[in-house]
C-alpha cells in the first residue's frame, strides 16, 4: 500500500498540482504500476485513452475532472475487491 501512496505522490506532481491526478497522470500511473490493466478488458472496444476517460468519469466523485487521493483510495479499494472476488474462490480450493 505504501508503494501506491508513493506512486500517487510521484505521478500527481507531473502537472504542477501535487494533490490530484489528471487523466494523463492517472494513465501514466496505471501503466507504470499496473502493467496490462488498461489493455486486458475482454470485449471492450475502447482504446486505452477511452478506458482512462471512463475510469476517471466513474471515480471522479466531486466532478472536478481530476482524481484526488480519496478518490484514488476508492479506486484501489474497488480494484482490490475485484481481484479478491476473482482470486478468492481459487485460493479456497487449495
Ligand atoms: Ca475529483
Amino acid at each position: 500500500m505504501m508503494e501506491m501512496v508513493v506512486a500517487f505522490e510521484t505521478h500527481a506532481q507531473t502537472d504542477g498540482d501535487p494533490e490530484t491526478l489528471s487523466k494523463m497522470e492517472l494513465k501514466e500511473l496505471i501503466q507504470a504500476e499496473m502493467p496490462g490493466f488498461l489493455e486486458e478488458c475482454p470485449g471492450s472496444t475502447q482504446d486505452i485513452q477511452g478506458k482512462v476517460d471512463t475510469l476517471m468519469n466513474k471515480l471522479d466523485q466531486d466532478g472536478d475532472g481530476k482524481m484526488d487521493f480519496m478518490e484514488f483510495i476508492d479506486f484501489l479499494a474497488g480494484l482490490t475487491l475485484a481481484i479478491y472476488s476473482h482470486v478468492g474462490p481459487c485460493r479456497k480450493i487449495k
